[in-house]
């Protein structure tokens, strides 16, 4: 059997060797207890590299968006977002469950919206309102099909909260990937937002974690929140480990994983009953429509041939490139794909 094609997430990706390495000879120490060297090491320098004051170390990245709403709200109050926000969609009602939040959801394209959509949102303050307290972005926006929320675009909303006195978060689980891709710094597109979650388990590569960063008075309380959600955790410097292996060495190469994207976007648009919008391709995840089949049947054929993909929507497909896949892999899912998709 030929290998896996695993394009189903980059948060499918194995630590390499020299990971494992790093993480073996981790030195560590209780992280509750604030002890842990590798992980004091890890928060500080991504505090450093968002420009912010502190970091808080967490075991996910859903753990660390739900820290850092808790964090910036009471229950009852709400936040602004848009319907395909990971926040919204994929954590399992958490906002409503565990922070007690509402999501106020601003029209949006590809995921992003802009200062004047979230304008229209607000409401004066009335007894009749729920208090909004949060605008929510997501850098790249996964379910906007990897896209890049423009700089100017944070800038102004930013401002707008300013204005309104409400806080700006950025889920930034790919800010790595939108900073490799525009060769705009995590820093530049940090410093309009009051907190912002990164995460090393994507296209990092390392096997656990994420952070939450912000100011030392905004991480002192995440941290209270972190052990009220169970994520306080002992000798964690052993993954930290990894996520700092990965922070230095594995950001270089996101690129590749770009291109590996666009290589397979473009392969797929050439292909009978597909539609890829070869402009929205801007890191590395795909989605493409399919006309011929349902997408189900797509990911199972394709699924039997050694290559995995994700059914997005019943008409959709999600296609994720990772240190996982190389160039070989995509030209084999390519051929995959045109062999079932002219034999329907
Ligand atoms: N996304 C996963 C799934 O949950 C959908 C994926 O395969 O893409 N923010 C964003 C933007 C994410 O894409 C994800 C994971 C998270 C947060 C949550 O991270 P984890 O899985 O570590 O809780």
């Amino acid at each position: 059997m030929t290998d896996i094609v695993d394009l189903r997430s980059d948060t499918l990706t194995r630590p390499t060797p020299a990971m494992r390495q790093a993480m073996a000879e981790a030195v560590v120490g209780d992280d509750v207890w604030n002890e842990d060297p590798t992980v004091i090491e890890l928060e500080r320098r991504t505090a450093e590299m968002l420009g912010k004051e502190a970091a808080l170390y967490v075991p996910s990245g859903t753990m660390s968006n739900q820290v850092a709403l808790r964090s910036h709200t009471e229950p009852g109050e709400e936040i602004i977002t848009d319907a395909d926000a990971h926040v919204y969609f994929y954590e399992a009602g958490a906002p409503a469950a565990l922070a007690g939040v509402s999501c106020r959801l601003a029209p949006a394209q590809r995921g992003i919206f802009s200062a004047d959509q979230v304008r229209q949102l607000l409401r004066p303050r009335d007894v009749h309102f729920t208090p909004t307290k949060l605008i929510w972005i997501e850098q790249t926006h996964n379910r906007g099909g990897g896209s890049i929320w423009p700089l100017e675009t944070i800038a102004e909303l930013s401002q707008l909260a300013q204005q309104q006195g409400l806080r700006l978060h950025m889920d930034g689980a790919r800010l790595w990937n939108a900073s490799a891709a525009t060769g705009i710094s995590e820093q530049r597109y940090a410093q309009h937002c009051d907190s912002v979650s990164v995460c090393f388990s994507k296209g990092l590569g390392a096997p656990v974690g994420s952070a939450v960063v912000g100011s030392r008075e905004f991480i002192q309380r995440a941290r209270r929140f972190r052990k009220q959600y169970g994520g306080g955790m002992r000798q964690a410097g052993i993954i930290a480990a990894g996520a700092l292996y990965a922070l230095q060495h594995h950001r270089q190469r996101l690129a590749e994983d770009h291109a590996h994207a666009r290589l397979l976007a473009e392969g797929l648009a050439a292909l009978p009953g597909v539609e890829v919008d070869l402009e929205g391709v801007q890191t590395n995840i795909v989605v493409f429509g399919l006309k011929a089949m349902p997408a189900a049947q797509l990911v199972d054929r394709a699924k039997q041939q050694g290559v995995l993909v994700l059914c997005r929507s019943p008409d959709t497909i999600r296609a994720v490139t990772s240190l996982e896949v190389g160039r070989q892999g995509i030209q084999r899912a390519l051929d995959v794909f045109r062999t079932i998709l002219s034999n329907k």
